[in-house]
């Protein structure tokens, strides 16, 4: 097959300190190298599909013979898809980027634990000089569109990035945990790690928890501003959005392998191999790594046959443990978890069986599926991790569903695996009795349990985390690229879009028409607006669309003529009379329970105000401290938990709404006004918060939008409540110009 020379391109740039492909020498022959790793075969299906560029750094011994004069090769070797362009760095470089800061403070920054922090001066002023070479690498491409970066090791490249090419929408994929604030604050650079990171449109981390912590970090370090529920951060007038995307693996590749036919060939021969037949077999794999535990979980091991004597003979602990890093802490590590597993050994084996079997090798994903399904207990006993794709690994390979996952309650997987049974790596006793519960379990719960690890690793693998990502970053250039125009600027665009039909006004209220204030029963209607609104209703339909419960919203505004729209557009009313109300009844009584037990959790959290407006409710934070927003959060999420059957959490500015499934959102209110209203009459709609998202989305097309502050999905942009108020006075027409007319 002929390789073209340069491989169709997206403009998609990915960047990270690993690359896909190394090329080594070997004799006179050049191997290609596949690193080990969850991130590189992920990232390398990702350009294999879109096309693009890699930027990595090249460090095989026959890297540079391989590649044009711009650094670049074709790779997949043996079907070219996609560019890798190579970084070079020196050996000094490396030495104090990588092995130094990279992997001896951040690392083990980041994984909490700071007696393995080592900082020398040399390691940052090398870690800048090496995130230099990675941001120039890609400011040199001339396709980049939407560039992203990954890992720990590229903290300060999109800042630098972001400096000369403003217009490029840039991620970052954090892989490891992100810590606490009162662990973070050991980093010497702490300021400058998060000014690095904050050049990104999008920074994505495992779980929400990590976001939580990155935000906390940033509140404490910068002067930046800080929306914890939406989760954005503006630093520099450029906002930064945070979310939440668990890492997940190729799940039915996964299964396909474990299904072969080579592997249940593989399984028959390793049970002989090391004479596993008749007993049960435990298995971890690991990068032999100290965040992944393996000095407790073989304590663990050491307790489990010290207490149970019965075990000695009939149960098999196999650890395949691919070595890392050579180098300090790992040499020493690595010879403390061999000293341990011969310590094990002689305590507890016999002539005729080994306790642990110890493989300190690499072994192929389509060979280690055979582990994996053949093991009747997988365990991951991570002290930290980000997520730790070993357990989806073995939960998809588990097609005899007839393994348990015990799991380090520290890794991230621990979030979202349902069905795995949890384990706190640091409790010797409750870890060894966790393994004995797996290995007693009957087969029932065992097959039950691996059911529902299967089906969520199965609707949540790697392409749809890739997809997550993607989306988000081509619409992650959000505020300051905004397609919303500022009406000041754009003076005749708005008239332009009315065309000249007749106008059915939708508005929300609070932030809209009324100033936000810190407690919402203090909002008001300026004096002003309520002039405006007298006399718009003589001109056109006009209907207020809020949150609120319907009384409080007419008794708010309390103008005649108007069409009221409460509970998100669960209710509507035309002066007293109601034109539509969904039918809550039913969850009227989940709803007081609920609320009763929400006030309950949040009880000592000052400045909180719970809002029951019959249809749904609100929990209002603006008056709350920021350092009890985590656990207001927290409680919050778990009191509703037990309601997720029956209500949907959304969040708006500083306030989180309940609401009972099945209601109608402002979208579906704001298409029955304007069916309501007839064709001809074009439906405008003004609001600022998220949940007014919807109603921007549900007009597409069909109406006109309008954003109190920046928003992608409207069509228009004002200024704060004086720009609406400014906006009212332009749709009024000159004063004394006739009713009804367009303005
Ligand atoms: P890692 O710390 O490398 O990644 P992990 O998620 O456990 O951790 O992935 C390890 C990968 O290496 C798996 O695909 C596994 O199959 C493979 N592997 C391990 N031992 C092996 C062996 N002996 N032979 C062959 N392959 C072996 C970082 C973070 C994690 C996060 C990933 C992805 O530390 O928390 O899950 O990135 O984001």
């Amino acid at each position: 097959m002929e390789t073209p020379a340069h491989p169709p391109d997206s403009g998609l740039v990915v960047v990270s300190n690993r690359q896909p492909y190394a090329h080594r020498r070997d004799g006179n022959a050049v191997r290609v190298e596949v690193p080990a790793g969850g991130l590189t075969s992920a990232m390398d299906q990702v350009l294999r599909s879109t096309g693009g560029t890699w930027v990595a750094w090249g460090h095989g011994s026959a890297d540079r013979e391989m590649v044009d004069a711009g650094g670049c090769v074709a790779v997949p070797p043996d079907q070219p898809r996609y560019t890798l362009k190579r970084v070079w760095l020196e050996e000094d470089l490396v030495e104090n980027y990588y092995h130094g800061y990279a992997n001896q403070v951040l690392w083990p920054l980041c994984h909490t634990a700071l007696d393995r922090v080592y900082y020398r001066k040399r390691f940052w002023s090398a870690y800048a000089a090496a995130n230099r070479r990675f941001a120039d690498a890609v400011l040199d491409l001339s396709r980049a569109g939407a560039v992203w970066f990954h890992d720990y090791h590229l903290c300060l490249a999109p800042a630098m990035v972001r400096k000369a090419r403003p217009d490029l929408r840039l991620a970052q994929f954090w892989h490891i945990p992100w810590p606490d604030w009162s662990v973070y604050r050991a980093c010497p650079q702490a300021r400058e790690v998060l000014e690095g990171l904050l050049g990104n449109d999008l920074l994505g981390f495992q779980v929400p928890l990590f976001v939580h912590n990155f935000i906390d970090c940033v509140r404490e370090c910068l002067q930046a501003k800080v929306d914890y529920i939406r989760s954005r951060i503006t630093f520099g007038g450029h906002t930064t959005r945070l979310e939440a995307y668990p890492i997940s693996i190729d799940a039915a590749a996964f299964r396909r392998m474990a299904e072969a036919e080579r592997t249940v060939k593989l399984m028959a021969r390793l049970r002989r191999r090391w004479g596993l037949e008749g007993r049960q077999i435990g298995l971890g794999v690991d990068r032999l790594e100290y965040t992944k535990g393996l000095l407790k979980r073989l304590q663990a091991l050491d307790l489990l046959f010290e207490r149970y004597a019965s075990l000695r003979g009939r149960f098999t602990y196999i650890q395949i443990a691919v070595p890392t890093r050579l180098k300090e802490p790992y040499l020493s590590y690595r010879a403390a978890v061999e000293a341990l597993v011969e310590r094990v050994n002689r305590r507890h084996g016999r002539p005729d069986w080994t306790p642990v079997i110890f493989m300190d090798t690499k072994v192929e994903h389509r060979d280690l599926v055979a582990y994996y399904r053949m093991a009747d207990v997988g365990i991951v006993s991570s002290m930290y991790d980000g997520m730790n794709l070993v357990a989806k690994e073995f939960a998809a390979s588990q097609v005899d569903r007839r393994g348990v996952l015990v799991l380090s309650e520290m890794a991230g997987a621990a979030d979202e695996l349902e069905g795995a049974l949890l384990v706190n790596p640091y409790d010797t006793e409750g870890f060894a009795e966790t393994i004995r519960r797996a290995l007693r379990m009957e087969p029932a719960e065992r097959r039950e349990r691996m059911e529902s690890l299967q089906r969520q690793v199965g609707e949540h693998d790697i392409h749809r985390w890739i997809g997550d990502i993607l989306t988000d970053l081509t619409g992650a250039a959000l505020p300051d690229a905004g397609r919303g125009l500022p009406l000041s600027k754009e003076r005749g665009s708005l008239e332009a879009a009315i065309g000249g039909r007749p106008v059915g006004l939708m508005l929300d209220y609070d932030g809209t028409l009324s100033p936000i204030v810190r407690d919402p029963a203090q909002a008001r209607l300026p004096a002003g607006n309520r002039a405006l609104l007298l006399r718009l209703r003589e001109r056109m339909p006009v209907a207020i669309v809020s949150g609120r419960g319907l009384d409080d919203l007419r008794g708010r505004i309390g103008i005649d003529g108007l069409l009221y729209v409460g509970n998100h557009g669960a209710e509507i009313a035309e002066g007293d009379r109601i034109l539509l109300r969904q039918d809550h009844a039913a969850a009227r009584a989940a709803m007081e329970e609920c609320l009763e037990r929400v006030r309950e959790a949040l009880l000592g959290i000052p400045g909180v105000i719970v809002e029951d407006k019959g249809g749904t409710a609100s929990v209002h934070y603006r008056m709350v401290r920021p350092r009890d927003l985590e656990p207001l959060f927290a409680r919050f999420t778990h009191v509703l938990e037990e309601y997720e059957e029956i209500f949907r959490i959304t969040s708006g500015k500083k306030v989180l709404e309940i609401r009972p499934k099945g209601l109608w959102d402002k979208g579906r209110a704001v298409l029955w006004l304007a069916r309501r209203w007839g064709r001809d009459r074009v439906p405008l709609y003004v609001g600022d918060d998220v949940t007014d998202v919807d109603a921007f989305r549900a007009l597409k097309g069909r109406g006109i939008s309008v954003s109190v502050g920046p928003c992608p999905d409207a069509d228009f942009t004002v200024e704060g409540t004086a720009g609406v108020t400014a906006l009212l006075r332009r749709l009024c027409g000159p004063a004394g110009s006739r009713p009804g007319a367009t303005p």
